[in-house]
């Protein structure tokens, strides 16, 4: 979308609206869901959350094009590291699948200066923030250790152990408010991603802990797809995760996650707050993985289909197209040109794939510490002699 900074407003502490105004007739009678854009594609002027604050979201139509291509290219990249891995090309692959608006909708949301700390399934996030699409790739494909800068693009590294960059990101974020940098609108807000089965983890219970105790200005954003690999939600937990939020003593609030424009007046609520120095707070992305959990899962074993025909019913792309034909805000060229250039960056980032270069194997002793240590050295040795040893081969 355009890099402007479209406006979100929101009003804290006012009371609930009358009903005609929520969401519930839209969300399934679910008053507890945060939504601005049925699935049908009916834009709702302005929504709830529990404790009265109103959203809305009010973009050029300009913008809301530039989400409607944000969510197709990443959909389709996406689409493309799916198939890369089906033809041997990736190792492994988790997809965003059915996830994009929340992706979509809170990258969009962080200003420049805030930093994110993403699981293994952020690529949205990673698109907003941008990030070339390539870069998790090689990772993907064991051909290097998956490495951006994380301090030039403000987004970590990508993170499979489940829960850790909770705890990361809340060091990061007292140590923002530490240094002062909170408290005005040019204040730096954290974002934390983790999932639903997350939730059941230490770390992101002491997460929850240490952020809220140090008025850490970090938001903990929720992604609920439903599933941990196998496991349902609920597995996890007997209440909505949201409230979860109250117990730790800071504000929760659930979005409709396959709703860009909810996801993005949320999240740039919370991310508001946080940098104004009022604290953490937890956004539950209520929405689904609509595919598989990684490439190495076969989620027919433990799901029916009926029920990811429900939930395709509420696809976060094509509520957003209905609304911009209704809206009259884009027609038939304007979508092809978005299919164009997404079939166009699809088959760019398959050529880079198969001409990633395979590394030499005595690389991967190259960057565990910064400067090197003599045990490495060692083992370097030993494993170069350890080749060499294997006479005419390619090493
Ligand atoms: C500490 C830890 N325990 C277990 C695993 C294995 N594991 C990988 S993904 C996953 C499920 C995570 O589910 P959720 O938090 O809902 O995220 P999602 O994959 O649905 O986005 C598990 C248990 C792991 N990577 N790390
Ligand atoms: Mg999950």
């Amino acid at each position: 979308m355009a890099k402007g900074d479209p406006g979100v407003t929101t009003t804290r502490g006012r009371r609930a609206a009358p009903r005609a105004k929520r969401t519930a007739a839209t969300a399934g009678g679910d008053p507890e869901l945060v939504q601005l854009l049925t699935p049908a594609g009916e834009r709702i002027e302005s929504a709830f959350g529990p404790d009265g604050t109103e959203y809305r979201a009010d973009f050029t139509d300009e913008e809301y094009r530039g989400l409607y291509r944000d969510l197709v290219l990443v959909r389709k990249l996406d689409a493309e590291a799916t198939a890369l891995q089906r033809q041997g090309e990736l190792g492994l692959w988790a997809s965003l699948l059915g996830q994009e608006a929340a992706q979509v909708g809170s990258g969009r949301a962080l200003r420049r200066q805030d930093m994110a700390f993403p699981t293994y399934r952020e690529h949205g996030v990673l698109y907003c923030r941008g990030i070339d699409p390539i870069m998790p790739l090689g990772l993907f494909r064991g051909v290097d250790q998956g490495g951006w800068d994380p301090n030039e693009f403000k987004f970590n590294m990508y993170t499979i152990v489940i829960g850790a960059q909770t705890l990361h990101a809340t060091g990061y974020a007292m140590g923002v408010h530490m240094d002062g940098k909170t408290g005005g609108d040019d204040g730096e807000a954290v974002i934390a991603y983790f999932g639903d089965g997350a939730t059941s983890q230490g770390d992101v219970n002491e997460a929850f802990v240490w952020a809220s105790v140090f008025n850490a200005p970090l938001v903990f954003f929720c992604q609920n797809n439903q599933y941990a690999i196998s496991e349902p939600l609920e597995r996890q937990t007997r209440v909505p995760l949201y409230q979860r939020a109250r117990g730790f003593g800071f504000p929760g609030v659930r979005v409709d996650g396959n709703d860009v424009l909810a996801s993005y007046a949320v999240t740039r609520h919370a991310l508001d707050n946080a940098r104004h120095g009022q604290g953490p707070s937890l956004i539950e992305a209520y929405t689904y993985r609509m595919g598989a959990h990684t490439t190495s899962d076969d989620p027919t074993r433990y799901r029916i289909a009926s029920e990811v025909e429900a939930w395709q019913a509420k696809d976060p792309i094509a509520r957003m197209k209905a609304f911009l034909e209704k809206q009259k805000m884009a027609d038939e060229s304007f979508f092809a040109e978005v299919d164009e250039q997404a079939r166009a960056e699809s088959v760019h980032l398959r050529e880079r794939v198969l001409a990633m270069p395979d590394p030499e194997p005595v690389t991967m002793f190259d960057h565990v510490y910064p400067h090197g240590s003599p045990e490495l050295d060692e083992q370097r040795a030993q494993f170069s002699r350890y080749l060499e040893s294997f006479e005419g081969s390619a090493h």
